[in-house]
């Protein structure tokens, strides 16, 4: 299988966590878009009542496209399973999670979730996180500064770019990617980075997962 075959995998085996009744958060990129459709059909075909919750507003057209209802977050006291894509993994379930620009709902959604799963091809699973890049969204008064005290970290800042423009998120803030290689202590540099004035949050993902289920060429591995 390739790498969207996998994709496909995972989003449906992920759709099988799902009952009646959930409220249920719904993730941003493309695997997530393979659990998106797999819902949408369950709905459709199934009468599956659940209420969705999304952390992009591209997740939100996709969804409401196929019938599902969706809520926003402050008109929910809670959210029973949140399901998400990640860009790496790695054996420790730290997670590097913003490629598709979305990781501040996706953290925020991941937050008042009481059970988290991401939903991975095997291409996200690694030794050590970091060659990823670490997204940070950042508010767009003074980000030349931010992104001047990242170099000075050693952090080599990169502006999120789109068709020649600075990237703006669901937020309408700026991302800086920080490639900073393989991390040797993503607690330490999650910590600088959280209490970095200007910086509204970041792509580590922290012991924020409970289970991870992987494409994998012989079906889908469910790891907890
Ligand atoms: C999302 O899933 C993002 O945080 C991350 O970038 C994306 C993974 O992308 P894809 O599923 O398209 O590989 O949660």
């Amino acid at each position: 299988m390739d790498q969207n075959e996998l994709k496909a995998l995972v989003g449906q085996e992920a759709v099988k966590y799902i009952q009646d009744g959930m409220i249920v958060g719904l993730g941003t990129g493309s695997t997530v878009r393979y659990m998106v459709d797999a819902l949408g059909k369950r709905v459709q075909e199934e009468g599956l009542k659940i209420v969705g919750v999304t952390t992009s507003n591209r997740t939100t057209a996709q969804a409401e496209g196929l019938g599902i209802t969706i809520k926003d977050l402050n008109d929910v006291d809670h959210i029973d399973l949140c399901i998400d894509g990640a860009d790496e993994i790695d054996t420790d379930f730290n997670g590097i999670k913003g490629g598709g620009g979305a990781l501040l709902w996706e953290k925020i959604v991941n937050n008042a979730s009481t059970k988290r799963m991401w939903i991975v091809d095997e291409s996200k699973m690694v030794p050590r996180i970091g060659n990823f890049g670490v997204p940070v969204e950042v508010i767009p008064f003074g980000a030349q500064h931010v992104f001047n005290y990242f170099e000075k970290q050693g952090y080599h800042p990169e502006w999120r770019m789109t068709d020649g423009e600075k990237y703006r998120t669901d937020e309408h803030n700026l991302i800086i990617d920080l490639k900073v290689g393989e991390i040797a202590d993503p607690k330490a540099l999650a910590e600088d980075l959280i209490h970095t004035v200007g910086v509204v949050e970041h792509g580590l993902f922290l012991n924020r997962v409970d289970t991870v289920i992987v494409g994998r060429q012989n079906g889908p591995e469910v790891l907890q």
